[in-house]
């Protein structure tokens, strides 16, 4: 992360619509691709903390897109909560706190975009499970995000970074790597590149699925990370998910891929001892019960017959963008140490062998709920 400056903190806080006074800002180091810092402001005798975040916009190249997105999607979630009486509204939903000007988000005058969200007090994330009722939170915290924007109205919303999981694109962008070898890395990744090669023919199944129009395209959150739940310190049920740069359009599936692959297995996304990587039955069984309890409703036949595969397909998708960036020289994901990436795509590929391993049972566990 690039060295942060208090002095722009306290610049861009002077943008939003909050009138404390800044005590302090903690940089927060979680997350591959933004800048994000916790703040703390006296307000009329009170302390109360908010979110300010610098988006990469080489990565979101249409912040406006982004931060309307977040918009329409939490003001509807929002309402929701409003007619089901809800009293914590503003811990079960992120709240962005507009610029002075009135805008969603700040445009510094050297180009960096920067916005605020109240921040959501006495709750925790975690990088990796730690046990069933995690996994199960995780299953229904996301299947509700999804459900609940099942009756969002009005226009789609905007493809912020296009064909984001789409397979058979980052599979061809592996390629190109692989030709291009611009770090002359490849050499030291063939174990990686032949795992990837070899599973070519899972890219397109979901992809025809959608395009036969079995799968419907559903406005999903598209970054299910167990680390994007907020799980409240003292029920230590979900209380809310973040990051919501990448809600957009999308597949139902692709979100249950993601929670498949962080957490079903108890370990860190980049987890170096491989004996410890496996996807595990019992967890899986409380994200699958969770999820389905949340979303299955909204759920057509199709999709609930590729439940398992989803979770191999983003273990291997999600490779497949490790392996790519190594490739490359590690342009995207912010890494934190040599051969970060390649550690990553090791735990990733390691967990879709564990999942084809266990497919079959854990499509049969799904089909029983
Ligand atoms: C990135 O940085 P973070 O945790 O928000 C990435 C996800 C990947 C994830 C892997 C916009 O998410 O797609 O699954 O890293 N986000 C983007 O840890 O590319
Ligand atoms: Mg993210």
């Amino acid at each position: 992360m690039a060295a942060y400056n208090p002095v722009e903190i306290m610049a861009i806080s002077h943008q939003f619509q909050i009138y404390g006074d800044l005590q302090y800002v903690a940089p927060c180091k979680i997350g591959h691709i933004n800048e994000t810092y916790f703040a703390t402001y006296e307000q009329g005798g009170s302390t109360v903390r908010y979110v300010h975040q610098k988006l990469n916009t080489d990565v979101f190249k249409n912040p406006d897109a982004v931060m309307t997105n977040i918009y329409r999607t939490t003001q509807h979630q929002r309402r929701r909560l409003e007619a089901g009486g809800f009293a914590d509204i503003s811990r079960r939903v992120l709240t962005i706190i507009p610029t002075r000007a009135g805008h969603l988000y700040y445009q510094a005058p050297e180009g960096a975009c920067w916005r605020t969200f109240i921040l959501v007090e006495r709750v925790k994330s975690y990088e990796s499970v730690t046990s069933p009722a995690h996994a199960y939170e995780a299953g229904k915290a996301f299947g509700a995000f999804q459900s609940s924007l099942a009756d969002l109205g009005g226009d789609r919303l905007i493809e912020t970074i296009p064909y984001f999981h789409n397979t058979r694109r980052r599979y061809d962008a592996l390629q190109l790597a692989i030709k291009a070898d611009a770090c002359k890395r490849v050499s030291g990744a063939i174990a990686q590149i032949n795992f990837a090669l070899k599973r070519e023919k899972i890219c397109d199944v979901i992809l025809k699925e959608m395009e036969r129009g079995r799968i419907p395209e559903r406005a999903t959150h598209n970054d299910t990370k167990f680390n994007n739940v907020m799980l409240d310190d003292i029920t230590q049920k979900a209380i809310c998910v973040v990051d919501l740069d990448t809600v957009m359009p999308g597949c139902a599936l692709y979100d249950f891929g993601d929670m498949v692959r962080t957490t079903t297995s108890p370990t860190v996304e980049d987890e170096r001892d491989l004996s410890k990587v496996e996807m595990q039955m019992p967890l899986f069984r409380k994200l699958c019960l969770g999820y389905i309890e949340a979303a299955g409703p909204m759920l057509n036949r199709h999709e609930r017959a590729l439940i398992a595969f989803s979770g191999k397909l983003l273990s291997f998708t999600i490779g497949l963008r490790f392996l790519t960036d190594y490739l490359s020289g590690d342009t995207y994901f912010r890494v934190h140490r040599p051969e970060h990436n390649l550690d990553r795509t090791r735990t990733q590929f390691h967990l879709v062998e564990s999942i084809e391993k266990q497919e079959e049972v854990m499509q049969k566990y799904a089909n029983s709920i």
